[in-house]
C-alpha cells in the first residue's frame, strides 16, 4: 500500500547512525618540578580517589611518565582537565593533564 511504501521510503531516507557517546582518557603527565604531595592532593580532588589510590597513581606517573586517571564522557573529561590545569597554574606548577579519545 501507499502507506507502507511511504514508511519504507522514510525508513531508507531518514535512517541515521546511532552512535554511543565517545569516551575520553584523562592523562596525567610527569614533570621534574610539581611536588609529589600536591599531585596526590590534585588526584584526590579532581578524580575522587582515596589518598592511597592517589599516591599509587602519582608514583605510576612519576616512574612511567604518564598514567590514565580515568575515562569519561567528553564534557566531564574536559572539566577534569580544566580543573587539574587551573589548580596547577594557581600554584605555579608545570603539571600537564590532557585527554585523548579512547
Ligand atoms: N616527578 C615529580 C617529582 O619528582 C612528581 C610528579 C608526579 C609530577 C606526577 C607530576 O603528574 C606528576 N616531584
Amino acid at each position: 500500500s501507499e502507506k507502507i511504501s511511504i514508511e519504507g521510503d522514510a525508513a531508507l531516507l531518514e535512517k541515521r547512525k546511532v552512535k554511543r557517546p565517545s569516551r575520553f582518557k584523562v592523562i596525567l603527565h610527569n614533570d621534574d618540578y610539581t611536588p609529589m604531595d600536591f599531585v596526590v592532593y590534585l588526584i584526590m580532588s579532581v578524580f575522587h580517589k582515596t589518598e592511597d589510590e592517589a599516591a599509587q597513581l602519582m608514583l605510576t606517573v612519576h616512574v612511567k611518565g604518564k598514567a590514565i586517571c580515568g575515562i569519561y564522557p567528553k564534557e566531564i573529561a574536559e572539566n577534569k582537565v580544566d580543573k587539574a590545569m587551573s589548580m596547577a597554574k594557581q600554584e605555579g606548577h608545570p603539571l600537564l593533564c590532557t585527554m585523548q579519545k579512547e
